[in-house]
């Protein structure tokens, strides 16, 4: 199995540019930010829980998103590999990851980080809040507070990748299918 991380910050099109990439390679795609909304959307104790802190931009508590993950993981089969999406977004998050493909004889293959300008990110996630009904996009300060979070917590997972030599940039800039056509690169030297 190869194992991908497609990383960048809110609005960069990891949710988007997965489900295209997930189809293409055959992979599992695993979203957290997908599988909270749906705690939320089913209304259940921790999706009351969550719901609060992502309506503010911030995360969620690592230990919730890393047992979320162990449990997907146990429970796919027949899949080239994992594509983790929005996940890990805190070096204790990619630590827990590391230790836990580790445990089941696999590895991070590969971390493709994609790379877009600030005004570019705020103009998509307004242009979504038009159409979706995700709190986290509809009030500016808030968008700004997921863009300041991700450099505060997330970013430093760069230089993690890096030292283990599994970083790759990718322009993030441009048409989705401009940027799945770069992605898709990457991803057929490995796959
Ligand atoms: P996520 O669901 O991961 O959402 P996101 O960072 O906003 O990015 P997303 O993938 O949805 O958007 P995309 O760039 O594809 O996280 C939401 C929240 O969940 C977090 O803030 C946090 O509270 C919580 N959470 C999730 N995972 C967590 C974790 N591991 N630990 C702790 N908390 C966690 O697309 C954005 C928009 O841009 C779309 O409308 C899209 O159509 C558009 N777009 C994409 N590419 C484009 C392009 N090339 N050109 C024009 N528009 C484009």
């Amino acid at each position: 199995m190869v194992n991908f991380l497609i990383f960048g910050p809110p609005g960069s099109g990891k949710g988007t540019q997965s489900v295209k990439l997930a189809e293409k390679f055959n992979l599992t795609h695993l979203s957290t930010g997908d599988m909270l909304r749906a705690e939320i959307a089913a209304g259940t104790g921790l999706g009351k829980k969550m719901s609060s802190i992502m309506s503010k931009g911030e995360l969620v508590p690592d230990e919730v998103v890393i047992e979320m993950i162990a449990a997907k993981i146990d429970s796919t089969q027949g899949s080239a590999g994992f594509l983790f999406d929005g996940f890990p977004r805190t070096v204790a998050q990619t630590e827990a990851l590391e230790k836990m493909l580790n445990e089941r004889g696999m590895k991070i293959d590969t971390m493709l980080v994609l790379e877009v300008d600030h005004d570019e990110l705020v103009k998509r996630l307004v242009g979504r809040a038009e159409l979706s009904n995700r709190p986290d996009d509809k009030e500016p300060s808030v968008i700004e507070n997921r863009i300041d979070v991700y450099k505060a917590k997330t970013e430093p997972i760069i230089n993690y990748c890096r030292e283990r030599g599994i970083y790759q940039a990718v322009d993030g800039m441009g048409t989705i299918e401009d940027i799945f056509i770069r992605l898709s690169d990457k991803m057929n030297l490995l796959l």
